[in-house]
């Protein structure tokens, strides 16, 4: 199936294609997590929630695989190096406790995901204590075993999470597609720039396309797994 895209129509293929949510964890959307902790206004970020949510329906009404993804850490710390622990000077570090419990643990109210995107049962949800979503996860066997060759990003923050898991994800040879309104950054510019170094050099990380792109794939192509 094509999906119209930058720099050139992206093929998608039913049944190898995952959707990847990044971090739509409280923690970087709400007042009062590690993102507002950095000294960010996370309510940019609330805005893609509805889109987030359109894209995550469709591959739901697909049968197509959707995995989750949390920046979380244990909460012994153990899986957090005291350079990430420091970096930053935030007003609270990773392990304190913030208005909605300890900041980035696993299992604390600020680590769930926000509730319009919870996961749903049969969708993979992930805990990454990097940046990238492969780094310590397993997530490439999981995908590997189910035969996923194509995955579409979404999530927080584009040239953080979002781009880290993407570059990771081309370098270990998936085709990766950015729903570029299922993403949002703390800064304008720098998801702009995201955006245009991903699609720049022939598509060098990969392909950006709205969601409106992959909705008029499907009406087009009605696809079957
Ligand atoms: N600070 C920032 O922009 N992002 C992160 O720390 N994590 C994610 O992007 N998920």
């Amino acid at each position: 199936m094509e999906v119209a895209a930058r720099p050139y129509p992206y093929t998608l293929v039913p049944g190898h294609t995952a959707l990847v949510v990044i971090d739509m964890q409280r923690d970087f959307i709400e007042v009062g997590g590690f993102g507002d902790s950095l000294g960010n206004d996370v309510k940019r970020l609330e805005a893609i929630v509805p889109t987030t949510a359109a894209l995550i329906d469709t591959f739901r009404q697909q049968g197509w695989l959707v995995v989750h993804t949390r920046e979380a850490h244990k909460p012994d710390l153990s899986d957090c190096p005291p350079s990430k622990i420091a970096r930053g000077n935030p007003s609270l570090h990773i392990g304190e406790v913030g208005a909605m419990g300890r900041l980035l643990i696993a299992g604390e109210p600020g680590n769930q995901i926000v509730p319009a995107l919870a996961p749903i049962a049969g969708e993979i949800v992930i805990d990454k204590p990097g940046k990238g979503m492969f780094w310590a996860t397993g997530i490439h066997e999981t995908l590997q075993a189910r035969g996923i060759t194509h995955l579409l990003f979404a999530g927080v923050t584009t040239e953080v999470c979002v781009q880290t898991s993407m570059r990771e994800a081309n370098d270990r040879g998936y085709e990766c597609l950015l729903i570029e309104d299922a993403t949002e950054s703390y800064f304008a510019h720098f998801k702009a720039a995201t955006i245009e170094m991903i699609a720049a050099q022939g598509g060098i990380v990969g392909w950006v396309a709205p969601l409106s792109a992959l909705t008029w794939a499907l009406a087009k192509e009605p696809a079957h797994v």
